[in-house]
């Protein structure tokens, strides 16, 4: 593996391998469980809602005040392919979470538009692991790859990464999503290779 003289973004000093069973791509697939919903950035809204019921909602204009950070992303999809050093832009998602954490929360599940859903928990979401991604490579997020939002959580796999996200559920207990009702493993740590449920 080689960075280019100039390099700024995160080393791959740490990324001597890739995680077991993945080989490298240069290009961007695209996996969608159903077709692209199309929804305009003036239209999408994000909702939150907390353990007690109460729910915040979202509009891209006040989502982007809350702060907006480069993103350098290993994407390892569980199909096999990993993709090094992504550029995205994005929202820290612990900044929507934050004001609805009770006591209690201990998992998120999350809602897509066109009704695919995944579940994370919540420890997984703070602390600079997770982003509401809006741009890439310097332009407005695709359809394809999950605009106008889409959820950026490089240490799992990478269908945890939920496109066109739509909805936040903070709950107690988890809640499987579309994937992991399906065999996927509930956590999804592509270091430890957790693909299937039973692995
Ligand atoms: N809403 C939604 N999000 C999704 C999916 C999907 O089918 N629907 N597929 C997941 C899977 S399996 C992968 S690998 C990534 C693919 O993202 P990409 O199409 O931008 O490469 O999105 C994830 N997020
Ligand atoms: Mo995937």
């Amino acid at each position: 593996m080689t960075t280019s003289e100039g390099f700024v973004g995160r080393r791959l000093d740490s990324h001597t391998s890739l995680p077991p069973g993945q080989y490298l791509t240069e290009g961007f697939p695209v996996l969608s469980a159903g077709p692209t919903p199309n929804v305009s950035t003036d239209d999408w809204r994000l909702s939150v809602t907390g353990t007690s019921g109460e729910d915040t909602e979202w509009d891209m204009r006040r989502l982007l005040t809350l702060g907006v950070e480069d993103i350098r992303a290993d994407l390892h999809c569980v199909t096999g392919w990993s993709k090094l050093s992504s550029p995205w832009r994005g929202v820290p998602l612990e900044s929507v979470l934050a004001p609805h954490i009770a006591e209690t929360t201990q998992h998120v599940l999350v809602h897509s538009y066109g009704g695919y859903t995944t579940n994370v928990p919540l420890a997984d979401l703070l602390n600079g692991q997770a982003w509401l991604a809006h741009s890439f490579a310097g332009g407005p997020l695709s359809a394809s790859h999950g605009g106008p939002v889409r959820l950026l959580i490089p240490h799992l796999y990478l269908w945890k990464s939920a496109k066109w996200v739509r909805a936040l559920t903070l709950t107690a207990e988890p809640v499987l999503g579309f994937w992991e009702r399906l065999g996927y493993h509930a956590y999804g740590d592509p270091w430890q290779e957790q693909r299937y449920s039973s692995d």
